[in-house]
């Protein structure tokens, strides 16, 4: 009866999710997003009181608010959680023990990776870079987890190069496949939608399968009992400075149970409905923010998601906080909503949403004294003394956390700094002072190019004045001398021949400025091109302003020209007096 029950609970589930899903395909969705939800500082505790009653119960009747996942796992607890210890052997695929040469105290941790076979060659890269910048100090384990079994490659290349002891699991099929409530042709459209065609990942299977792995399995994988705290590691990842500190340590000795170093916005189309799905569990299960802090740094002042996530490829966390029954509950009903599969939730949405209304702001650190890298952003230490001390290289000036406008940590900071962050004022300071320093300069070389460019006119025109002056001081001295030499009884046509020539003369000098000008010009534009290459490399942008500024000015210069010309020209046909 129970199991008619929960069939009948799944396929009622399966429609309602399939209509949201479709519905939230539409354009006019984004409303979709918009939940009753927690207010916001003081008033959240009364919203909260206020709404809940409303919001209460709307999974199916009868299942006492569990989710035909919780039945599920209640029919199978051993095998959906936990590996009885002799099946656990079938997923420990190979083990490198070595043999630990440090002496520091190392906690009740491991760096951890899921990568595939395809990625041995980026993940080298990630464990020297690790390896050297830190844990050749301490030999933590490496775990490698992967859905399919890792070939002999991979496990040579990687265990020669790790300080720990490097370990193999292969993923249980329960944990990367798809849950039997959701249906896999609805599934399949989504991904070949042309939404999903414009959407990072989003036509991609394995993506989801991935993101889903990470959600709300990592932490059950048998191995992984071994544990307290990972650090995740992917394929491709730099660290830039030296780690002299063992964070896992300054997570035991401060409580904290989740860091980070990156958080930024998360492209809305993937998280169509995460948000109102999360509010309605915690809702439901009445669990408003642990701290007020942490929710407003992921949600608006309307109570819809701001899409700032902590960038999951880096986290070092206990594993503790995902094993707790309120995070269980949680990943299940988001699993139960089927968003891992018609949208493209990622994990580090769902992990941030989690770790925002579970923990306080004190439980949660960002390591900005860490330097990491991975495809978009690289954070750079903004002190200088640390910078060096710790041997980097990174470039400060690109610092994604302070420096980039996707970034959310500014806003993490602001709302919790006291708590979180010792040296905020210095960083904050900094970065500030150096956008200051920036503008001055600018300011300063745009008032300094003027001024040459206003110089540089000046002297040309100054210039022409003295030719003209010449030339029209010859020309009467030239017609004086004539006319004393043939006095006045003159030919008329030798007179107009005269002319003629006179006029093609002064024709003659208009050509040879022109040609005068052009070579000045062309010196100007040489001498500019040639400060511009000073500038170095850095200064594309403003060699490309500046190129422009010479533009203009060059037309203003040759507008000055033609006008100095053509006066003249008409000073000297008003001379020549036909
Ligand atoms: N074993 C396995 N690992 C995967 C798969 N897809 C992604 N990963 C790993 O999951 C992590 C995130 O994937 P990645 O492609 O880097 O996604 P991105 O960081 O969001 O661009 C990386 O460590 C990948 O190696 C997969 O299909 N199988
Ligand atoms: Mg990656």
């Amino acid at each position: 009866m129970r199991r008619i029950n929960a069939r009948l609970f799944a396929l009622t589930g399966l429609v309602i999710v399939t209509i949201t899903v479709l519905l939230g395909l539409r354009p006019e969705s984004g409303s979709l997003n918009k939940v009753q939800s927690f207010g916001k500082k003081e008033t959240w505790t009364k919203t909260w009181a206020a709404i809940n009653p409303q919001t209460q119960t709307q999974e199916p009747e009868g299942t006492g608010g569990k989710t035909p996942e919780h039945e599920h796992k209640d029919e199978n607890k051993e095998s959906a959680q936990r590996y009885v210890p002799g099946d656990s052997s079938k997923l420990e695929q190979a083990v490198h023990r070595k043999q630990v040469t440090s002496k520091a105290h190392r906690q009740n941790a491991t760096l951890l990776a899921l990568v595939r076979n395809s990625e041995t060659y980026g993940m080298i890269k990630s464990i020297k870079q690790l390896e050297d910048r830190f844990n050749h100090k301490f030999n933590y384990d490496w775990v490698f987890l992967n859905e399919e079994p890792f070939d002999e490659e991979f496990i040579n290349e990687t265990s020669m190069l790790v300080s720990g002891t490097a370990r193999y699991g292969n993923i249980p099929k329960e944990h990367w496949s798809y849950p039997d409530w959701i249906d896999q042709d609805v599934a399949k459209k989504i991904r070949e939608s042309r939404v999903m065609s414009r959407i990072n990942y989003g036509s991609s299977e394995s993506y989801r399968h991935m993101c889903r792995f990470n959600s709300g399995f990592f932490y059950k994988h048998p191995i992984m009992d071994d544990y307290q705290f990972y650090w995740r590691v992917e394929p491709d990842i730099m660290y830039n400075c030296d780690i002299p500190e063992d964070p896992f340590k300054f997570m035991v000795d401060n409580r904290k149970q989740y860091g980070f170093v990156v958080s930024m916005y998360e492209a809305q189309k993937t998280v169509e409905t995460l948000w109102e799905t999360s509010m309605k569990h915690f809702n439901q299960s009445g669990l408003p923010p642990a701290d007020p802090r942490m929710y407003e740094f992921i949600a608006r002042e309307d109570n819809t998601y701001n899409l700032c996530h902590f960038w999951s490829n880096f986290e070092i966390a206990n594993l503790d906080f995902y094993r707790d029954e309120k995070y269980e509950r949680f990943f299940n009903a988001l699993d139960w909503a089927g968003g891992f599969f018609y949208e493209r939730w990622g994990d580090a949405p769902v992990h941030t949403i989690a770790v925002a209304m579970l923990l306080k702001a004190e439980e949660v650190h960002v390591f900005q004294d860490i330097s990491y890298t991975h495809t978009v952003a690289e954070t750079c230490p903004l002190d200088d003394g640390m910078r060096h001390e710790r041997r980097c290289v990174c470039n400060p000036h690109t610092d994604f956390s302070w420096k980039s406008k996707n970034s959310c940590t500014p806003r993490f900071v602001q709302l919790t700094q006291k708590e979180t962050l010792k040296d905020h004022d210095r960083y904050v300071t900094a970065f500030e002072q150096e956008e200051r320093d920036e503008k001055l300069r600018k300011l300063q070389e745009e008032e300094k190019q003027q001024a040459i460019n206003e110089q540089r006119q000046k002297d040309r025109r100054r210039k022409a004045e003295q030719r003209k002056a010449q030339r029209q001081a010859e020309r009467e001295k030239k017609a004086k001398e004539k006319a004393q030499a043939e006095g006045k009884g003159e030919q008329k046509q030798e007179q107009k021949q005269e002319q003629k020539e006179t006029v093609k003369e002064a024709e003659n000098e208009t050509v040879q400025e022109r040609k005068n000008e052009g070579e000045q010009k062309e010196e100007t534009d040489e001498s500019n091109a040639n400060s511009n290459e000073d500038n170095g490399d850095n200064s594309n942008q403003e060699t490309a302003n500046e190129g422009t500024d010479n533009g203009q000015d060059s037309n203003e210069d040759d507008s000055g020209f033609d006008e100095i010309t053509a006066l003249d020209n008409e000073d000297l046909l008003q001379d020549i007096n036909f």
